[in-house]
């Protein structure tokens, strides 16, 4: 029996890169129109390279979380390829400082990039290093539907069912609850009856103002009602979901697996949403998931869909994947959704290639 040598990290690449996004996204708290990513390539002495992005939200975060990624790299170089072992000693370096924010990120980058490399050594998929099998999973498109208004909002919701899926998903959070169930109604006229409606308020209301908000959607048929207050109020989500008829969704702003195990303690949601990156890149995933698997709770994705495709297809609970078109630019094999469902590249890794050229049009430094 041949064993697969064992890697060493020899190096980090760090690029900056602005990546138009091909529908802008308006949310409750602010415009989106440009992907500001963090590209990571993580090599090893053998040859193998390791690649993720990261979505910083802003460009004002992009240059430091690449800063600090790039002053990570001497601490990386020459350790063995062992994901959780550099996940754990990590986070043991930043206890004093913490591992949220600017530094969870970088961490999390780490993380998706040394599971990629591993995964490519051994070359298989992802998905089946993780011990799950490479199938389908089911996608909903979240390109768009931003703050635009119910006559935009209806136009643009028949634009993202079109090339074949069968969930879409609208922010709201406009000024009045009558603006919301206009856009709602707008919408849902839009795609019929068979298509599923989730929702998402982006953390914009007070727990009253949510309390009518949700009331008053009962009837509307949302698959979801995501994030209507700030993320950490959890007795508040409590007392809200306990009013509610329609599932409460929350998650992104999960900042490792004990906030999420903290908001399942609390009972502040129905369902759960992770963010690959917030969560703790691949490690922190699977973390994740046996946490929704004991709590019952079925699991969605957020953003990352490369990624989280393998991570979907290796969550017992597992829901919708959230496909997001965001990094497709660069990508040399972007990601295609047939007939509204995500298909685990058979590719060794997360199947993530850059198009070089399209990187080197975006760079941002
Ligand atoms: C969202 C995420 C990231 C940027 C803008 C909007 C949104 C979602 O909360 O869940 O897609
Ligand atoms: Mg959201």
């Amino acid at each position: 029996m041949s064993s697969t040598p064992a890697l060493t990290i020899s190096g980090l690449d760090v690029r900056a890169v602005h990546v138009p996004m091909r529908i802008p996204l308006q949310t409750s708290s602010g415009t989106i129109a440009v992907a500001p990513l963090a590209l990571l390539d993580l090599h090893t002495a053998e040859g193998v390279t390791g690649r993720t992005y990261l979505f910083c939200y802003t460009p004002l975060v992009l240059q430091p979380v690449c800063a600090l990624l790039r002053n990570l790299e001497p601490v990386l170089r020459g350790q063995a390829l062992a994901p959780l072992a550099i996940d754990q000693a990590l986070h043991a370096r930043f206890r004093l400082l913490g591992s949220k924010g600017v530094v969870g990120m970088a961490l999390a980058g780490i993380d998706m990039a040394a599971w990629d490399a591993l995964a490519r050594a051994l070359g298989q998929p992802l998905a089946r290093v993780l011990g799950a099998e490479v199938g389908e999973v089911p996608a909903y498109n979240s390109c768009g539907l931003g703050l635009i208004g119910a006559a935009r909002a209806a136009a643009e919701a028949e634009t993202l069912v079109a090339p074949g899926f069968d969930a879409i998903k609208v922010r709201l959070g406009y000024p009045t609850l009558a603006e919301d169930l206009e856009v709602v109604r707008a919408v849902r006229r839009a795609i019929g009856e068979k298509v599923r409606l989730m929702s998402d308020y982006n953390q914009v209301l007070s727990v009253p103002e949510a309390e009518q908000r949700i009331r008053a959607l009962a009837g509307e048929g949302l698959e979801w009602i995501e994030e209507p207050c700030v993320a950490d109020d959890y007795e508040g989500y409590a007392r809200l979901r306990a009013a509610a008829t329609t599932p409460i969704q929350m998650g992104e702003n999960w900042w490792g697996p004990k906030e999420m195990a903290a908001s399942l303690r609390a009972g502040a949601s129905d369902l759960g949403m992770p963010d690959a990156m917030k969560i703790g890149g691949v490690s922190g995933w699977l973390q994740a998931a046996a946490l929704a698997q004991a709590a019952g709770m079925p699991l969605s994705t957020h953003l990352f869909p490369e990624v989280s495709v393998h991570l979907m297809a290796a969550t017992p609970t597992r829901h919708w994947l959230e496909f997001v078109d965001w990094a497709s630019p660069l990508l040399a094999e972007p990601m295609q959704i047939r007939a509204g469902r995500a298909r685990v590249p058979d590719r060794p890794g997360t199947g993530i290639e850059w198009d070089e050229a399209a990187v080197q049009r975006c760079l941002a430094d």
